[in-house]
């Protein structure tokens, strides 16, 4: 199977949130192969308003793993940086998403690709933008750089206190 090209958000909003999240990236490029990743932003905890605020990223990656196997290597990292499942939108030390896995679309349950969400969230569109601006939406059709502007301003959006760029882009580890 040739490689393909795969994007992952990452946010943690536990523990100490910079180290969780390069931990992360650390152990996931034992299983793929990462390209680039985002600057990290910190922002307004979507959905369950009473917690710390996220840091998160997004990075773009190559894999050979199959969609299903991403999956399992994401959720063993997700393990090894120590999360422990609470409840649906609460705080966690780490949080490792499938946004897109090349132009592939997955409704199965458990995995969703595109992930269902990621069109509507600014701490996903934001970070992306910035790797991904012309990559375009398998379903929606359109780029990153358009869904990014749909979101519009308000205090979720990118120009409110929603999201906030907290540090540069991370130097990509390829530990081989
Ligand atoms: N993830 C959630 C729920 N809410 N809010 C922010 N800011 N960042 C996240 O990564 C996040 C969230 C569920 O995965
Ligand atoms: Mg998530
Ligand atoms: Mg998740």
């Amino acid at each position: 199977m040739e490689p393909v090209t795969a994007y992952l958000g990452i946010g943690s909003n536990l523990g100490h949130r910079e180290v969780n999240i390069r931990s992360a990236l650390e152990l996931l490029s034992r299983d793929v192969t990462l390209e680039v990743c985002s600057s990290i932003y910190d922002t307004a905890p979507w959905g369950f308003h009473d917690q710390g605020r996220f840091l998160n990223c997004v990075c773009r990656a190559t894999t050979r793993l199959e969609p299903r196997a991403l999956l399992k290597a994401v959720k063993r990292v997700e393990g090894m940086v120590g999360r422990r499942r609470t409840f649906v939108n609460g705080p966690r030390t780490i949080d490792v998403d499938i946004l897109l896995y090349g132009n592939m679309v997955v409704s199965e349950p458990g995995l969703e690709i595109p992930h269902p969400r990621m069109a509507r969230r600014a701490f996903v569109l934001v970070p992306l933008e910035e790797i991904a601006e012309d990559l375009r939406h398998p379903v929606l059709g359109c780029s990153v750089s358009e869904l990014a502007r749909r979101l519009g301003g308000g205090d979720s959006g990118r120009h409110g206190e929603g999201v906030r760029l907290w540090g540069g882009p991370i130097p990509v580890l390829r530990i081989s």
